[in-house]
């Protein structure tokens, strides 16, 4: 998240970080933060698509959607899916999480542009 945030801010955008981690994974925590802080764009930083415990599998797919819905719901603004779990199956997440956009492995070159072109589509 901290690098994704330094190429935003060398591109010259704003920045604040909602980490569920830290917010104890509550999705009323998200809730909250958007309706304080109304970002124009939000991305999701996924790490792990699952557990990796075979005898107790979870997947996240699921809390991804429950995200990405909270968004749209809260601000209808776009939302940016990455990270090392998103890049290793983005089809089916992008799809079945409901997210506008995902950008799979290294981002330094390609989200300032996507910013910039959202940016020129919401503004025409
Ligand atoms: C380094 C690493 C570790 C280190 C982490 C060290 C640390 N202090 O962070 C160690 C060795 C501890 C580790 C442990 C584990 N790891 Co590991 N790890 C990695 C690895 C090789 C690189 C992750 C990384 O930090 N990359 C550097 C950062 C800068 O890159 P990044 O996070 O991907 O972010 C870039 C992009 O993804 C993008 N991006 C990120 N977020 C966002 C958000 C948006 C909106 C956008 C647009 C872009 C974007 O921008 C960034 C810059 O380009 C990945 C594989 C990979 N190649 O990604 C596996 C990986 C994440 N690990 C994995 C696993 C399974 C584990 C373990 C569970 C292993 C185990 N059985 O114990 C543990 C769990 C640890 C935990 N607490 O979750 C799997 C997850 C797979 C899955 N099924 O979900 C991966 C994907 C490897 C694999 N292919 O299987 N790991």
């Amino acid at each position: 998240m901290s690098s994704v945030a330094a190429a935003l801010k060398r591109a010259g955008h704003e920045t604040v970080f909602c980490d569920l981690l830290v917010d104890g994974e509550s999705i009323q925590g998200l809730r909250r933060r958007l309706r304080r802080e109304k970002p124009g764009l939000v991305g999701i930083s996924i790490r792990n698509l699952d557990n990796v415990n075979l005898l107790n599998e979870k997947r996240y797919a699921t809390e991804v959607g429950e995200l990405v819905r909270c968004v749209h719901e809260e601000l209808g603004v776009p939302v940016v899916l990455g990270g090392s779990g998103y890049s290793l199956a983005p089809e089916g997440l992008l799809r079945n999480a409901g997210a506008d956009y995902g950008i799979v492995g290294d981002l330094f070159q390609i989200l300032p542009a996507l910013t910039a072109e959202i940016r020129r589509v919401r503004a025409a």
